[in-house]
């Protein structure tokens, strides 16, 4: 089953959101199977965005997702890494639709409460990055039958 790696950032902690974002993907319908509060070191940050390491906001993007706890997660269900990212919104929450995550709590690009892979590629590599495999937990909802 299709897995992806999503985190609340250091704003959206910061904010009281983590349980709004939990809430939202829960009752869309996807399976929680990992989770957890930790700071992330700045190897890990450059390394988990490394596509942007020639970036201009790149120092700043590293200091942003270090600068306090985020709340990592991986998520599982059909499809969840492109709807993952649709409830997400546009990566400037002044462009996301409302009703969007970063529509619904974001201002600033730079401070935009969430991070969702964008693609199977990334998810695969992203939850490696954040998760040992002990950490995911197999297991069945019986409420699956009605999704
Ligand atoms: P993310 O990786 O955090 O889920 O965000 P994304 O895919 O929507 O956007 P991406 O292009 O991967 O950019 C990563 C993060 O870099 C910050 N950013 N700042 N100042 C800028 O112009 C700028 N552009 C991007 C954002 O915080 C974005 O989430
Ligand atoms: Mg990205």
């Amino acid at each position: 089953m299709e897995r992806t790696f999503i985190m609340v950032k250091p704003d959206g902690v910061q904010r009281n959101l983590i349980g709004e974002i939990v809430q939202r993907f829960e009752q869309k319908g996807y399976k929680l199977v990992g989770g957890k509060l930790m700071s992330i070191s700045k190897e890990l940050a450059e390394e988990h965005y490394g596509e942007h390491k020639d970036k201009p906001f790149f120092g700043e993007l590293v200091s942003f997702i270090t600068s306090g706890p985020v709340f990592a997660m991986v998520w599982e269900g059909e499809g969840v890494i492109l709807t993952a990212r649709q409830m997400m919104g546009a990566t400037n929450p002044q462009e996301a639709a409302p009703g969007t995550i970063r529509g619904d709590y974001g201002v600033q690009v730079g401070m935009n409460v969430i991070h969702g892979s964008d693609s199977e590629e990334s998810a695969k590599r992203e939850i490696g990055l954040f998760f040992k495999e002990d950490e995911l937990i197999d297991y069945n909802k019986t409420i699956s039958e009605w999704i």
